[in-house]
């Protein structure tokens, strides 16, 4: 029996997905597909995320037309890390041949894989090229013949990836769009179900928000929700509401004329403001939000979103988490900003009690103020100084105790 194998989140699984499945299915010929969705650890799902239940029933809704194909719980049930060779060997035995399948971008970094030489024993990989890696050729048949030097058997398969992004398609169902690149069933589903739509934020918030910025800016904005939840949880439950109302809403005036701004609702600016005009956005949300959003404009949400870009010496639990969230938000581009959330979430996931978390996140605090500080002074840009006051009074706090 030929058995393909094809892992992923599936969070929601979208049109590319079936494309890839129906393509590894057609040209190797497969008797039977397994899809399998991998096990995400709980720490990293956010209360509006797909639980590994509904995961599973969407991709038996996406996945069922095709005649082979069938879905698998075995990573879900099997739980902790999802690593392949361990579902290679549970599916491996006489009279099956086992294919599994891969983008270039998992080929490119598959010698870092746990047992991958035992991977290449136990299946053939195949793997779907995407749309735009034709830059990455060489350094992929680099990558295939180092492998085969290791005895591992590797078929490319006649299908281009359509790139779909997942955190494009759940920012459009926060809005209950169907951007056209899910089933039908699938979306009805998630629909339903309220999945990926918060329920701590109303349709109407989500819309006006979304119309204030632009599509990156909002989902920047969606990833700093989603950072500051996590983090939240661990620092101070009672917060993450609140947390996530002041993500949602801090750089709303960020692609707006400042200059106006300032003067229509009379924002006083120091000397120090005005020469830091990449910080003013901060302030001048204050008054925005009040007049425009007024249902959200607490006063330690406002101020959170006051200091979100270069902190103060006198910062609340609130403040920070958003601070920090808006950096180590997954969107950012720059390597500091994965460096400093791996750093972060796996020090929140060890922290024994709020204590802990809570000094974790201070030194989030300072260490994404040590990287904008390199950063400014790398583009010779004045340095605003509450952004160094903030870092000198969480260091002093934190060794006076
Ligand atoms: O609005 P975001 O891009 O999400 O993030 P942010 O509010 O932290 O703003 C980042 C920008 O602000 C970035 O261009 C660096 C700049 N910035 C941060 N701290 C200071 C600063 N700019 C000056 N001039 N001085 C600062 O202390
Ligand atoms: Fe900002
Ligand atoms: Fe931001």
């Amino acid at each position: 029996m030929r058995l393909g194998i094809y892992g992923g989140t599936f969070s929601p699984p979208h049109n590319g997905h079936v494309e890839a499945a129906e393509a590894f299915c057609r040209e190797m010929r497969l008797d039977k597909l397994l899809i399998i969705p991998t096990f995400v650890p709980p720490h990293k799902i956010t209360s509006d995320d797909a639980t590994p239940e509904q995961r599973l029933e969407m991709c038996k809704l996406a996945f069922s037309h095709i005649p082979c194909a069938e879905i698998s719980d075995m990573e879900i049930r099997r739980g902790g890390k999802s690593y392949t060779y361990l579902t290679l060997e549970e599916l491996s035995g006489d009279g099956v041949e086992l294919f599994f399948l891969c983008g270039t971008d998992m080929i490119l970094t598959f010698d870092e894989w746990k047992r991958y030489e035992y991977i290449f024993s136990l299946a053939t990989i195949c793997y779907a090229r995407r749309e735009n890696d034709d830059q990455n050729t060489r350094k992929i048949e680099e990558k295939i013949r180092q492998y085969q030097n290791l005895g591992a058997k590797i078929i490319e398969i006649e299908h281009k990836v359509n790139e779909i992004s997942s955190t494009e398609i759940r920012s459009a169902l926060l809005s209950r769009r169907d951007n056209n690149k899910l089933y039908r069933s699938v979306f009805d589903y998630i629909v339903e179900e309220g999945i990926y739509m918060s329920s701590d934020f109303s349709q109407e918030l989500i819309d006006r928000v979304r119309a204030l910025i632009s599509e990156r800016r909002f989902n920047h904005t969606l990833g700093v929700v989603r950072a500051s939840e996590y983090i939240a949880k661990y620092v101070d439950s009672a917060l993450v509401v609140k947390a996530k109302h002041a993500a949602l809403l801090h750089d709303v005036t960020k692609e707006m004329d400042q200059a106006s701004l300032v003067s229509s609702y009379d924002v006083e600016l120091t000397d120090d403001d005005k020469k830091s005009p990449e910080t003013l956005h901060a302030l001048t949300a204050v008054p925005y939000i009040s007049e425009n959003f007024p249902g959200y404009a607490a006063e330690d949400i406002l101020t959170a979103i006051k200091m979100h870009t270069t902190g103060d010496e006198n910062m609340s639990t609130l403040s920070k988490i958003l601070f920090v969230a808006d950096y180590v938000e997954e969107g950012r581009r720059y390597p500091s900003s994965a460096e400093l959330r791996n750093a972060l979430y796996s020090e929140l996931a060890a922290s024994r009690n709020k204590e802990e978390a809570l000094a974790a996140l201070d030194s989030a605090v300072v260490a994404s103020i040590d990287f904008t500080l390199t950063h400014l002074e790398s583009c010779g840009k004045f340095i605003h100084p509450k952004t160094r006051l903030t870092k000198e009074a969480i260091l002093k706090k934190t060794e006076d105790k």
